[in-house]
C-alpha cells in the first residue's frame, strides 16, 4: 500500500498541480477529500492551523505548500526525474510566477463566473482569506481579464517552439502553468481566450492525458489514524544548517506571507536553507512533524 496521502478536493487547482507530478512519476497515492471552505476539522489536527489545499501526509510527516510537496516527491521518487538540474532555477521562477501572478489573473474572473456552481459561503470564505490591503487593491475585472490574455500570449509564444514550456519534456514549469490554465477553463470567457491558441490547447490535452498516477480514495478518519499510529522521524536531512534566526528547539509560529494566514506553532526540529520542520503534539494525532518551505512564509518567535 502506498504511503502517500494527498488532502485535496476536486476543484482545487493547486491539488491538480501535484496530481500532474503523480502522473509523471506514476506514483500510487491516496486522495482524502477535504472541505472547500474553513473550518477543516480533519485537516487542522495534522497541520496545526494551515488550511490551504493540498497538504501531503506521509505517516506522521505533514508537508504544506506545493513547492515543498513537489520537492519531497522529487527526493522520494527520483527514478522519473521531473526537472533536470540545469533547468530547475528557471522552472522554479516560472512556477512562482504561475502560482501567484498568473493565478491572480485567473482567480478573480473564474470565481466571478463559476460563482453559481459553488456554495454561497464559498465567496465569503475566500474574501475573508485575503489580507485587507489585497482586497483594497482589487482591480477591475475587465483589466484582469486583459492581463490574462497577455499572459496567454507569452505562454503560447513558448509553446509554438517546443512541446513543453522548457523543451521536449514535461517539467515543474508545465505543472505550474497547467494547473492554473486547467482551472481557468471552467470559466467560459477565459476558456474562450485559451481556445484562441491551438498550441496551448494541445499542450493542455497532453498533460490531461497523462492521467493522475495510481489514485485511490481514503477516508479522512483513516488518514488521521495513520498519523496517530506513526512516529515521525526527527533525523535532520544531510543539508540541514544551523541558523541563528531559527534555532533548533525554539517554539516558532509560521504563517503564509500572502493570503490564508492561519498559524502553525511548533518546536523547530531542523532547518535547511529552503525548508523547516517543526514538531507539534496534537490531542487527536499525537506527535507530527510539519514541514514548510521558507519561501513565502513568515516565522515569529513563539517561545
Ligand atoms: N502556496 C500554496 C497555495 C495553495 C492554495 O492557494 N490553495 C487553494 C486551493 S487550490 C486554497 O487553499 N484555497 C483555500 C482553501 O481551500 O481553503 C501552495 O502552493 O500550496
Amino acid at each position: 500500500m502506498s504511503d502517500i496521502i494527498l488532502h485535496q478536493y476536486e476543484m482545487s487547482p493547486f491539488s491538480r498541480k501535484v496530481i500532474s507530478i503523480f502522473a509523471h512519476k506514476n506514483i500510487a497515492w491516496h486522495a482524502v477529500d477535504q472541505p472547500i471552505t474553513a473550518p477543516k476539522p480533519e485537516l487542522t489536527p495534522l497541520t496545526g492551523g494551515y488550511r490551504k489545499i493540498p497538504v501531503m501526509q506521509i505517516g506522521a510527516h505533514i508537508y504544506c505548500d506545493t513547492k515543498l510537496i513537489i520537492r519531497e516527491l522529487e527526493k522520494r521518487f527520483p527514478e522519473t526525474p521531473l526537472t533536470p538540474p540545469e533547468l530547475l532555477g528557471a522552472a522554479e521562477i516560472i512556477a512562482d510566477w504561475a502560482d501567484h501572478r498568473l493565478f491572480s489573473n485567473v482567480a478573480g474572473p473564474s470565481i466571478f463566473e463559476i460563482g453559481k456552481l459553488v456554495p454561497k459561503e464559498f465567496l465569503a470564505d475566500r474574501a475573508a482569506m485575503q489580507r485587507p490591503e489585497v482586497m483594497a487593491a482589487a482591480l477591475p475585472i475587465e483589466h484582469v481579464k486583459a492581463q490574462f490574455v497577455l499572459d496567454l500570449q507569452m505562454i503560447n509564444r513558448q509553446l509554438l517552439g517546443s512541446a513543453f514550456m522548457l523543451g521536449a519534456a514535461f517539467t515543474l514549469a508545465d505543472a505550474a502553468i497547467f494547473h492554473v490554465l486547467n482551472f481557468a477553463g471552467n470559466a467560459p470567457s477565459l476558456a474562450a481566450e485559451i481556445n484562441q491558441h491551438k498550441a496551448i490547447g494541445k499542450w493542455l490535452q497532453t498533460i490531461r492525458d497523462m492521467g493522475e498516477g495510481q489514485r485511490s480514495n481514503m477516508a479522512a478518519s483513516d488518514a488521521l489514524a495513520i498519523a496517530r499510529e506513526a512516529t515521525p522521524d526527527h533525523t535532520p536531512p544531510a543539508d540541514a544548517i544551523a541558523d541563528d534566526a531559527l534555532p533548533v528547539g525554539q517554539m516558532i509560529a509560521i504563517k503564509p506571507n500572502d493570503y490564508g494566514q492561519e498559524v502553525t506553532t511548533g518546536e523547530i526540529i531542523w532547518v535547511t536553507a529552503e525548508a523547516i520542520a517543526v514538531k507539534r503534539t496534537d490531542a487527536q494525532v499525537g506527535d507530527v512533524l510539519v514541514h514548510y518551505p521558507r519561501l513565502g512564509y513568515l516565522f515569529e518567535d513563539a517561545s
